[in-house]
């Protein structure tokens, strides 16, 4: 059997209530994932935790041309991992979108603090199955749920462990569908986490 992985996707201040790229709920997303981080690592699992960790410049702020606020700032409280979220000891940080012309969607393209990418990280603990949850359904959750897929490896969407920035009403709603179409699997935590037995 083949260790399973939790990929927590940036459940990080600025994304939460209060945050300066708040996702409404944001904060509902850490009861289920603190339970599924600690199953995991019961059953010798591995926890990854992506953020957002952007330079104060970048193409992917509005005042440069971008999308979005300024937000998860490299160094910032508004960067930090949400102070409810409980990362085990032994869990592998990736960090993403540092570049000024980099939005850093996904966390296949981000690197550890080692300078590994989530890949190389996954493959070297013999991970095969991904279960995803966090911020945001419709950007980081569904960027990085796709490229999981194409990397070939087996992916369960926590339904209730994901929020949406629903810039439309039915972004999260589509980009679930999309992340479905392409082979994910979509399960509450704690079917997922039963399933995974
Ligand atoms: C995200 C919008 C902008 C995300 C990041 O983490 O999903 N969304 N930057």
């Amino acid at each position: 059997m083949y260790p399973t992985a939790l990929l927590i996707v940036d459940v990080q201040n600025d994304f939460c209530p209060g945050g300066a790229l708040a996702v409404s709920d944001g904060d509902q997303v850490i009861a289920p994932l603190n339970r599924a981080a600690q199953t995991i690592v019961q059953r010798g699992g591995l926890v990854v935790a992506s953020r957002d960790w952007h330079p104060p410049t970048t193409r992917h702020f509005q005042q440069y041309g971008g999308q979005w606020p300024v937000h998860c700032v490299q160094g910032t409280l508004g960067a930090a991992f949400h102070p409810d979220l409980r990362l085990p000891d032994g869990a592998v940080i990736v960090s993403k979108g540092t570049g000024a012309e980099d939005d850093g969607y996904s966390a296949f393209e981000g690197r550890t603090d080692d300078g590994s990418t989530l890949d190389e990280t996954l493959r070297a603990h013999g991970v095969r199955r991904l279960l995803v949850g966090g911020l945001a359904t419709d950007y980081c959750v569904r960027a990085s749920v796709l490229d999981a897929l194409k990397h070939g490896y087996e992916v369960v969407v926590l339904t209730d462990a994901i929020r949406g920035v629903n810039l439309q009403p039915d972004d999260s709603a589509r980009a679930l569908q999309e992340m479905q179409t392409h082979g994910a699997r979509l399960l509450a935590t704690d079917e997922a986490l039963r399933d995974d037995n």
